[in-house]
């Protein structure tokens, strides 16, 4: 069943928030920001700037009425910084004018000097000089030291991965409108709603029931809007509240690519033991996240890289250690994955030296300790349902790994100056918010006398589909037809206290609040047309339109049966509750449930360099994934094709890069590059794992938006296969992104 969103996203039908229809006589704001990466803020000059024509209004942190803090989980990041700076482009300042290319030019004409404080952009150096955000983290499982003694085979060493700019295709934009008795109406292009409302009323010194969030659909947000979203939204409110105009704010693709943070960069020590036979014994890993200047969702998305730290393998004794080192660039935030790339990463690196040293392919160490039913994960939680064996074995099969190897061993011997490397990459991802609180979710449906439905919940679309499969759940459960669904946009008076729309976890609760609402209503339905029919509600049904009485359809339509229920006086609208049930995890301990269901896939990548060039292609993507029973095919299958070039994007391409005074230097898009249709590998095979089944999902469905980027790590692989193909014998240190100038200097250089 295909995606209504998509037809109206090409006709140019869709809403988006820049598409507003702005009120008479609104304001434009730009953004001053620091220019130091570190320092204490010694003289801002505004006189120049407030005095241009057409400028009405300066705000800078004294102008704040309530606190100026916006941190989530650690508060720890000021709105607009009163004195010291910690990073380029921190808000100091906001500008407001007529319009907004007066507001950039105002923007130019504020000066501050500065007094500069030390900057550090690495964070074992953060570490070294105990800048921690919060205490280290530490999952432990069984006893790694003694496990250590018995291990045959022991590989160290030290992995390297990079940032990775979100690049959704509609920045960062918000709108703030004044309402009667001194409210703001906002609308965000955020994940959390929710969160702008809390935080706008913090900072205004106001009461949460004054403001209002709306979000009509955001051109793509990969995490980069479930926190970050924020600061754009409340300075909208800020200036709103103190000129009383209607106020809009959206950044430059440049400033969006300053001022907002990205993936965090990890740099990772880890120690792997063997035995002989190539079975996992001993595991320790220490990770240093490069969180940035201020917490943000840093702590949390340390815990799932810790988490996912063991990949999809069971290792029986593992201690992983994380750091959120606070560094002077802009905070980092949640990327689709959240930490678990990054810990997976290192796991699949550790085990790649492993069979470097073994002179084994590392398929055959990955293959012989996948994840069995019931095996405890380094977070105490223990496998169900596990179908990771299931999907190794069914991509096995289905793309005949040996003959993949050979193939590319007849290329290698073929070919002098072309090589071809593979690489396989399986995967298990924990579905559910690690923060326990967060999975739950409410929806409203009512049933107008017409028979058409609206259905609200905290979901926010931003093209992923999350509406289309809200709408499927009410017409599966109504029995009526698709086009007499419709949702609308989210809004934090109709829903409150929702959680952000991430961790793949957006149709999953909120389309199982609406599965609750829905069947209120039919309950109460069923009973009018019980009485209609003469009959009991447990032999009715609803099919087609129609009531179908002990699986016979009669002619009592859907619709007739609402204007029945109206008659009566029964309602017809159900406002629902959902909260994962049976998850738990205590954050003393790190142990616990904290995922409702792991989704799991095997993926096999091959890839091409050219030795003379440096260049590489990926050749062919062949998946297997478990999908659950999909409730949208091709939904979930645009979601993992998306997610998967995401992953290789991250792994090969994309590349985030500062200099040493914490100054962005890949800030446009002809200096940082993404994948596009020419990137795209030209084979991509993507199977859904047969006889998948999964309760505890939408319908029997598993999650889909994060799980497929993790695939991308086999084409990290896959290139240093083909290189070493080329330098045999050469060891490599594991450094992401592989870009074509990382692969040119590895072909002919060593120590790279
Ligand atoms: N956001 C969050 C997430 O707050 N907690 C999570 O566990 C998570 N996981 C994935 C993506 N976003
Ligand atoms: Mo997220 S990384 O917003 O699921």
């Amino acid at each position: 069943m295909f995606n209504y969103d998509s037809y109206r996203h090409v006709k140019g039908e869709s809403v988006f928030t820049d598409d507003f229809n702005l009120p008479h006589g609104s304001l434009h704001c730009a953004v001053f920001a620091s220019e130091k990466a570190h320092g204490i803020i010694k003289r801002l000059d505004l006189t120049e700037a407030s005095r241009m024509p057409g400028v009405r209004g300066i705000f800078t942190a004294k102008d704040i009425p309530g606190i100026n803090q916006i941190g989530g989980v650690v508060l720890d990041e000021e709105l607009l910084s009163e004195e010291k700076v910690k990073y380029i482009g921190e808000p100091i300042a906001l500008v407001v004018a007529v319009n907004q290319s007066l507001a950039k030019k105002a923007v130019k004409k504020i000066k501050a000097e500065y007094e500069e404080l030390e900057v550090i952009t690495d964070p074992r150096k953060a570490f070294e000089k105990n800048e921690l955000i919060i205490p280290p983290r530490i999952y432990n499982l069984g006893d790694t030291k003694s496990a250590f003694e018995k291990a045959d085979i022991i590989v160290e060493g030290t992995v390297e991965s990079g940032g990775q700019e979100h690049l959704y295709l509609e920045t960062q934009i918000a709108i703030s409108i004044p309402t009667e008795g001194g409210g703001i109406k906002i609308i965000s292009s955020t994940q959390n709603p929710s969160a702008v409302q809390k935080v706008a009323a913090r900072v205004l010194d106001i009461p949460a029931n004054r403001i209002e969030c709306e979000v009509l659909r955001l051109g793509g947000a990969f995490g980069g809007k479930e926190d970050q979203a924020t600061a754009w939204a409340v300075l909208t409110a800020l200036a709103c509240h103190k000129l009383k105009k209607p106020v809009k704010l959206v950044l430059s693709r440049k400033d969006d690519m300053r001022m907002t943070g990205k993936r965090h960069p990890y740099s990772s020590d880890f120690k792997l033991g063997l035995t002989n036979e190539g079975k996992f014994v001993s595991y320790e890993v220490t990770f240093y996240q490069n969180s940035g200047a201020a917490a943000d969702l840093s702590p949390a998305i340390l815990d799932r890289t810790l988490a996912h730290c063991t990949n999809s393998y069971y290792i029986p004794n593992v201690k992983a250690t994380g750091y959120c080192c606070r560094t002077n660039l802009v905070p980092n935030t949640a990327f689709r994955g959240f930490g678990g790339p990054q810990g997976m990463f290192v796991i699949e690196s550790a085990i790649y030296k492993a069979a470097e040293k073994m002179g084994v392919e590392p398929m055959y160490l990955q293959e012989k300790n996948l994840l069995k039913e019931g095996d405890e994960l380094p977070y105490g939680q223990k496998t169900e349902s596990c179908n990771a064996i299931r999907c190794w074995n069914s991509a096995k099969q289905k793309f005949d790994f040996e003959k993949i190897k050979k193939d590319v061993e007849d290329f290698n011997n073929s070919n002098k100056l072309l090589k071809k490397g593979y690489a396989v990459m399986p995967i298990c991802f924990g579905i559910s918010f690690t923060f326990t609180t967060l999975n739950q979710a409410s929806s409203l449906v009512h049933i107008y006398t017409d028979g058409s439905v609206s259905i609200s919940t905290g979901a926010i679309e931003m093209g992923q589909g999350v509406n289309m499969k809200i709408r499927q759940v009410a017409s599966n459960i109504f029995g009526i037809n698709i086009d007499n669904i419709k949702t609308e946009t989210t809004n934090t008076t109709r829903n409150a206290n929702t959680s952000a729309t991430a961790a793949s976890s957006g149709a999953d609760l909120n389309g199982k609040a609406t599965e609750i609402a829905c069947r209120d209503i039919k309950n109460r339905l069923l009973k009018v047309a019980a009485e209609t029919l003469k009959s009991d509600p447990s032999e009715l049904d609803i099919d087609n339109g129609f009531i179908i009485l002990k699986n016979e359809k009669t002619d009592y339509t859907f619709n007739q049966m609402i204007i029945d229920a109206y008659k009566k006086r029964v309602s017809l609208s159900s406002h629902s509750f959902y909260a994962t049930p049976e998850i738990h995890f205590n954050p003393e301990t790190n142990k616990g449930k904290p995922f409702a269901y792991h989704v799991y896939g095997t993926a096999v990548i091959t890839a091409i360099i050219d030795c003379l060039r440096g260049t590489a292609k990926i050749d062919s993507v062949k998946v297997v994934h478990d999908f659950g029973k999909s409730l949208n095919r091709i939904i979930d299958l645009s979601q993992a094709e998306g997610a998967l070039l995401q992953g290789i994007g991250w792994m090969t391409l994309e590349e985030v890069l500062f200099d040493n005074k914490g100054k962005l230097l890949t800030d446009t898009l002809s200096t940082y590059k993404a994948p596009d249709i020419k990137f795209t590998p030209k084979q991509i095979q993507i199977e859904f794992l047969e006889n998948s089944d999964n309760y505890n999902g939408l319908m029997n469905s598993k999650a889909i938006g994060e799980p497929p980027f993790m695939y991308g790590i086999a084409s990290y692989f896959a290139i240093l296969n083909a290189i070493k193909k080329f330098r045999a014998g050469k060891t490599f240190n594991i450094k992401a992104p592989m870009t074509n100038e990382r692969i040119l200097l590895l072909l002919y250089k060593d120590n790279i």
